[in-house]
């Protein structure tokens, strides 16, 4: 298949572009590079050293791996290029990555609120507006996340894949029941960005018959897959600053270099979560099983697992003797809540899970270990608080 991989060089995208050329497919990575850029800005680095794209295609292809491309361009900005690429290339599949997806980040300033919103919100409505004008039969899978479902009480609910079977009450007393899109209750205007995509797929999905599947991923660990391992040069990022380490990748940090663990308010915040790993080979399998014509956007759940947050930490903790340390929580989020979820599509469709209990989490420990002097402890803190009574609790508990 011709793959474009929009944001092929971000944390999930990279692996899963090599992924994708080893399985096969043709692919030409496209990004415009502002996640480097938002790290030049923040002042800060991957823990892990990441090669430039030139140098990690060359690499890639030096090691025998099926030759990419990378196309610089930026797909909320740049329309007619970005309809011109779909003309020449005439993918089967685009993959779409490139958004801003950090919640803490786009909850920093109004003006990092109004570049999530424009980068993610354009990117994507330009990418279905240019496939209908293309005239091409494109189908775009695209990261979701799991957060548009909200993390408030589901009151023991299983959060099913995309769709809810209500039933609407009659005048005359009779029901009918309807599949509706899952309600969505957005924590931070990153995950609001993600809910409006959401409408912007049923939309395009009823007007135009745009073949979509949407992958609503919880947060991702681990840095590398078998395939990015082969050559330091392939090397994937790994974040673990106040605004993009995501919660498990930064204990796993702080852990390795002695920093106590920095477990928001209560730690009873469940989430679901997924290793790169698992994350690359759902990928390919939403890619290789594409909706048919007419068919409604696909809703998959790519997670493997749900843990609260504390005893995540409690884990860590106990695997390699960290501290742990209760904060005032910068969010506006729940204290608590439950999250149980389905996820029989990826199962049934031949994912079988890597957990937390896979000794992995060690295995990222050594990666943060070996690159510990690249960490710079002033950036571990998060700072950026979801209104102005989150920061006063900072301001008071610092
Ligand atoms: P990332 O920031 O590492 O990668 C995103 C890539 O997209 C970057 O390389 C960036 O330069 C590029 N990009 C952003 N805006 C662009 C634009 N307008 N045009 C072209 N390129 C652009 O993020 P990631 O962790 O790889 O996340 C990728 C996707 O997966 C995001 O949509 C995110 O919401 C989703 N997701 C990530 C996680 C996670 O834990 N990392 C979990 C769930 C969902
Ligand atoms: N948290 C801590 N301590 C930390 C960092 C975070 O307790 O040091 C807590 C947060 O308060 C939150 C939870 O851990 O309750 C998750 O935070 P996170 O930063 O790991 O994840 P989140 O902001 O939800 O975002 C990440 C990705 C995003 C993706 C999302 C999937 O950055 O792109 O969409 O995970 S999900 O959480 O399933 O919505």
């Amino acid at each position: 298949m011709k793959v474009l991989v929009l944001g092929g060089d971000g944390f999930c995208g990279w692996p899963c572009a090599v992924n994708l050329a080893d399985a096969g497919h043709d692919v030409v990575v496209v990004d415009n590079l502002s996640r480097r850029k938002i790290d030049i800005d923040l002042e800060v680095e991957s823990l892990t050293p990441i090669t430039s794209i030139g140098e990690r295609l060359r690499a890639w292809e030096q090691l025998g791996g099926k030759a990419m491309r990378f196309v610089h361009l930026d797909i909320a900005h740049e329309y007619d290029r970005l309809l011109e690429l779909l003309r020449s290339e005439r993918p089967d599949t685009v993959v779409h990555f490139a958004e801003q997806r950090a919640a803490p980040y786009s909850m920093k300033s109004s003006a990092t609120k109004r570049y999530t919103v424009d980068n993610n919100v354009n990117g994507t409505h330009n990418l279905l507006a240019a496939i209908v004008e293309s005239g091409l039969d494109v189908h775009i899978v695209h990261l979701g996340t799991m957060g548009v479902y909200g993390y408030g009480s589901h009151r023991g609910a299983t959060i099913p894949e995309g769709y809810l079977t209500v039933e609407v009450p009659q005048a005359d007393g009779s029901r009918f029941t309807e599949k509706i899109l899952h309600p969505t209750d957005p924590g931070s205007v990153y995950h609001m960005t993600k809910t409006l995509d959401q409408l912007l797929f049923f939309y395009y999905n009823k007007n135009d018959s745009i073949r979509v599947t949407d992958l609503h991923q919880g947060i991702v660990w681990g840095t590398n897959t078998a395939l990015t391992d082969r050559d330091p040069r392939l090397t994937n990022r790994f974040d673990y600053d106040g605004d993009y380490g995501t919660v498990l990748n930064r204990f796993l940090m702080q852990a390795a270099i002695g920093y106590p663990l920095t477990v928001h308010g209560t730690g009873g915040q469940t989430r679901a979560f997924i290793h790169i790993r698992d994350s690359v080979r759902c990928v390919q399998l939403a890619l290789e099983n594409p909706p048919t014509s007419g068919e409604k956007v696909k809703i998959f759940n790519q997670m493997t697992e749900s843990h609260q947050v504390g005893q995540l930490a409690q884990k860590v903790a106990d695997l390699t003797g960290a501290e742990i340390r209760y904060q005032a929580n910068p969010r506006k989020e729940a204290i608590e809540n439950d999250l149980i979820v389905d996820n029989r599509c990826f199962i049934e469709l031949g994912l079988n899970p890597t957990t937390l209990d896979d000794g992995l989490l060690a295995e990222v420990v050594d990666v943060a270990r070996r690159w510990a002097d690249r960490c710079d402890r002033s950036r571990i803190p998060c700072l950026s608080a979801w209104t102005t009574r989150q920061a006063e609790a900072l301001r008071t508990h610092a």
